[in-house]
């Protein structure tokens, strides 16, 4: 049985039961479901004693989750407002990517990307596509190129263009994780030196169904630049809906949207109404 699902079953058997309520169970299921086990604990003593648990629950994650729900917004005075998305492989960079750009389109901005992930070859062809079939601009090079050299380029390029928006690609894996965050920084330097304001967000890409990963991820991507928030992907599948909670009550990281599908209208805000309802159906 998935997490979700199971979570939905204890609080199916004990909502509105509350004398029934079974703290040792619901704190397991809560912990199963990658609260951890802080958090869990935390949340079994303040609800055991809810006469309506699921109302109990919202009440509790509108309290961690609502100062923090954002959005992706941009500084119009600021051409390029550069974003950068970072985050593990498969996390969702590259179709979020998509997804922004289709949204700031909307928005009537131009918008540019610069396909700093250059590990692989094929990570600049399903850029390119998407690219494409979106109309922007993209600024890529062969693989292994330095993938700050791209990025040089492209906020040059992006600023003798007068764009809107540039969003920056990187790469969610590399030879090792050390190179990984080297890179990182140095490409986070070198947006900087051509504008001492750039990038204007750092956003982390987090893959909902990782489970408890979230809070390693959040915790390393952090160390190479502060984060301006989350967009957390994949809302649509079996996530362990937990974990987004916890790595909100200890980080205090903003969730600036969700992904809710492999398309590029699947983007929106975070809403703690529809996390619940998938949460407890
Ligand atoms: N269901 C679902 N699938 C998604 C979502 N976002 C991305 N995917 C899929 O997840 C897979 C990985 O997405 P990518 O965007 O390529 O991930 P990435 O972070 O760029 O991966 P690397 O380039 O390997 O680091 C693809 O098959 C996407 O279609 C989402 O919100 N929901
Ligand atoms: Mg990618």
């Amino acid at each position: 049985m998935s997490f979700f699902k199971k979570l939905k079953s204890v609080f199916s058997r004990l909502t509105g039961s509350a004398s029934k309520i079974d703290e040792f169970e619901l704190e397991d299921t809560l912990i199963e479901a990658d609260f951890g086990v802080e958090l869990a604990a935390k949340l079994t003593k303040e609800l055991k004693r809810a006469d309506d648990l699921s109302a109990a629950l919202k009440v509790k994650l509108e309290e961690i989750m609502l100062p923090l729900i954002g959005e992706m917004q941009i500084d119009r005075e600021k051409k390029p407002f550069v974003i950068v998305l970072e985050g593990v492989n498969g996390s969702g960079k590259t179709t979020t990517i998509a997804k922004l750009a289709r949204m700031f389109q909307r928005q009537e901005l131009t918008v540019d990307i610069a396909a700093c992930d250059t590990f692989r070859a094929a990570a600049t062809d399903q850029l390119s596509e998407w690219a494409n079939r979106l109309g922007c601009r993209i600024f890529k090079a062969d693989a292994q190129r330095d993938p700050a050299s791209v990025a040089f380029e492209a906020l040059s390029g992006a600023k003798t263009a007068q764009s809107d928006v540039l969003l920056v690609d990187t790469a969610g894996r590399l030879h090792n994780n050390t190179n990984l965050m080297t890179e990182l920084a140095k490409l986070h330097r070198v947006l900087n030196k051509l504008d001492e304001t750039a990038p204007h967000l750092t956003v982390l890409v987090l893959d909902a169904t990782t489970g408890q990963n979230l809070v390693d991820q959040v915790r390393e991507f952090g160390k190479v630049q502060p984060l301006s928030g989350g967009i957390i992907t994949k809302l649509d599948g079996h996530a362990k809906g937990g974990a987004i909670v916890r790595i909100a009550d200890e980080f205090k990281l903003p969730i600036l949207g969700v992904g809710k599908g492999e398309r590029e209208t699947d983007f929106e805000k975070f809403s703690i109404d529809k996390f619940l309802k998938d949460l407890m159906g």
